[in-house]
């Protein structure tokens, strides 16, 4: 595998690779002498807990070295674009500087969030199509301006084995949140799970439309109560806005899952991808309710990840 996107580099084989994960869980160090001498080169342009600490060890029960560089802390500021006239502040420009660290990791991830300024430009994810066009080695996002598949491969496997029927009804649920927050974790969750083929109602106010692409084939309702009928797994987020790119159109706390909202469901397990405003997103009688997941799908990170890196470095 070259590249780790999104559900379409994975969608030939993506039981496999939920089958490949579980099996990771029993007999984490069983393919030790892939990563033997390998290096992945993890860089951070915005911050992370999950993603950082589960890509490293994954790396390491491979037997590879991971490096991290906080490129937005501790690297030279970088130029885009073709053409730019580098006076300003930027020190060198992401394609010198993809080159390379490709030659120094034999794979490499990206965390580059959406800025919310400019649809365009940030559904157009130029920075991970760089990292893909100049480092030379194969490219794991880890959370891309669109799209967060680690996160996503982690929910598929948590689900799977969480679920007691075969086609669980499974909501993604907005929720209020004091900052604008990005697209990318809903629409990667709607790929993810209709690619899956779980029974997916998404349930948001009016104005927090996905973009189609991502979510077409699920069912979308402005009720939230009505979604939660029936359901077996409640997974909420906030997002800003796409069509009104960016803003923030709701503030109050109607949305936010409460013990009685999850009353309505069919005893659904809570999750949430982390970080998450308590009492804001979601309120603590859910989230540290027995019925809550998110632990143990803060876990399944490690082994989401493992999955992807071992047929990358398979692929080597
Ligand atoms: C990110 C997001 O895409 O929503 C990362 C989630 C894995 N979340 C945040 O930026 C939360 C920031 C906050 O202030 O709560």
């Amino acid at each position: 595998m070259k590249q780790f996107t999104g559900v379409a580099d994975v969608r030939n084989f993506l039981h496999e690779l939920v089958k490949d994960a579980i099996a990771l869980k029993k007999n984490p160090f069983a393919h030790q002498h892939l990563g033997k001498n390998k290096v992945i080169g993890l860089v951070f342009m915005n911050p992370s807990l999950r993603t950082r600490l589960s890509t490293q060890r994954a790396a390491l029960n491979l037997g590879m070295q991971a490096m991290v560089m906080n490129a937005d802390k501790d690297a030279w500021k970088m130029a885009t674009g073709e053409g730019v006239v580098m006076n300003g502040d930027a020190a060198e420009h992401i394609k010198d500087a993809v080159a390379v660290m490709g030659q120094y990791c034999d794979i490499l991830g990206l965390r580059s969030f959406a800025t919310l300024v400019n649809k365009e430009e940030d559904y157009a994810e130029q920075n991970l199509n760089d990292f893909i066009r100049y480092s030379g080695v194969p490219v794991v996002s880890l959370e891309s301006a669109t799209r967060h598949p680690l996160q996503s491969l982690a929910d598929l496997v948590t689900i799977e084995e969480y679920k007691k029927k075969p086609r669980p009804k499974v909501v993604l649920t907005w929720a209020p949140h004091p900052r604008a927050l990005p697209q990318a974790v809903p629409n990667s969750f709607a790929e993810w799970m209709l690619a899956a083929d779980v029974d997916l109602t998404i349930a948001h106010p009016e104005g927090y439309e996905l973009d189609e692409s991502f979510t077409q084939g699920a069912k979308i309702t402005y009720d939230q109560a009505e979604a939660f009928k029936n359901a077996d797994f409640i997974y909420a987020k906030n997002w800003s806005s796409y069509h009104e790119y960016g803003q923030i159109l709701l503030r109050d706390r109607s949305w936010t899952v409460s013990a009685e909202k999850m009353a309505l469901t069919n005893n659904a397990h809570f999750m949430h991808c982390l970080p998450v405003r308590r009492n804001v997103v979601v309120d603590d009688a859910v989230i540290d309710s027995p019925q809550s997941l998110i632990i143990p799908q803060a876990a399944n990170r490690v082994w989401a990840c493992q999955a992807v890196l071992k047929r990358m470095l398979e692929s080597l």
